[in-house]
């Protein structure tokens, strides 16, 4: 059971944010609406909300997913691998404080939270553009510490490793096609989503209902089979900069 969800509202200077998706200008009342939206149904799940203010200056730093990694025993802040986004991570510092005892990744070291996907005891580790293997060796050596098993995996498709590789209940992983069928996952079941719905692979499940981007709907359909509740949310405008429904916050 997740409890507490930390976001922050995204600031005015959020189109200045790092994107690829060519998917054009985003618009800042829609995202607004959108992130509301994305807070009440995390509320709605039972989870306690807390947004923070946003950054000035960091226009990216709505994604707060990818400035920390939380699991019940411990908070790891990040050092994230863009470095306009470098010094987002600060302010999560006494954030977290009020929740988990704290640890940092350090110099060379650089992580995403993006890129890490905890199931069960496993730890998926994505090496990307982002995380170093330094960063990634950091986070296993905290993590296995706690019992958690660490495992590397490239992530050659996509932004983050989460970009393509959610967890969407018991053994079953929904994957990108770029993913599928890679040896590192599997020990796991796979729903693959379609090419042309690739968004969708970030999927968030919280609390025994499924959070999914509103207009995939192959993937909707082979969600459904789950039987599972779920939640369609509007996330136009985070795509725009290459964010989606993990992306916007941290639960635990
Ligand atoms: C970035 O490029 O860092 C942001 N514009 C998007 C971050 C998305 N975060 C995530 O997938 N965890």
């Amino acid at each position: 059971m997740f409890n507490h969800a930390i976001l922050r509202q995204p600031g005015p200077d959020f189109a200045a944010g790092l994107t690829t998706a060519g998917l054009g200008i985003p618009d800042y009342s829609r995202l607004l609406d959108q992130h509301r939206a994305y807070a009440e149904a995390l509320a709605s799940l039972g989870l306690q909300t807390e947004l923070l203010e946003p950054l000035p200056g960091f226009p990216d730093a709505y994604f707060v997913e990818d400035v920390a990694v939380v699991v019940p025993e411990l908070a790891i802040v990040t050092r994230p691998g863009a470095l306009a986004r470098r010094g987002e991570e600060l302010p999560m510092l006494p954030v977290l404080a009020r929740h988990r005892p704290l640890a940092r990744i350090l110099a060379p070291g650089t992580l995403d939270g993006g890129d890490v996907l905890i199931v069960g005891r496993t730890a998926f580790v994505g090496l990307s553009s982002r995380t170093n293997a330094e960063g990634a060796a950091q986070l296993g050596r905290l993590l296995s510490a706690h019992g958690y098993q660490a495992r590397t995996i490239a992530v050659a498709a996509g932004l983050h490793f989460k970009s393509s590789v959610t967890s969407v209940g018991g053994n079953t992983l929904l994957v990108s096609e770029a993913f599928a069928g890679r040896p590192e996952l599997a020990d796991f079941q796979q729903i693959v989503v379609d090419a042309e719905e690739e968004y969708a692979s970030n999927t968030l499940l919280m609390n025994g209902t499924i959070l999914t981007p509103a207009g995939f709907p192959q993937t909707l359909r082979k969600l459904e089979g789950l039987g599972m509740p779920i939640t369609l949310l509007d996330t136009s405008e985070a795509r725009k900069m290459d964010g989606g429904l993990t992306c916007m916050s941290l639960r635990f």
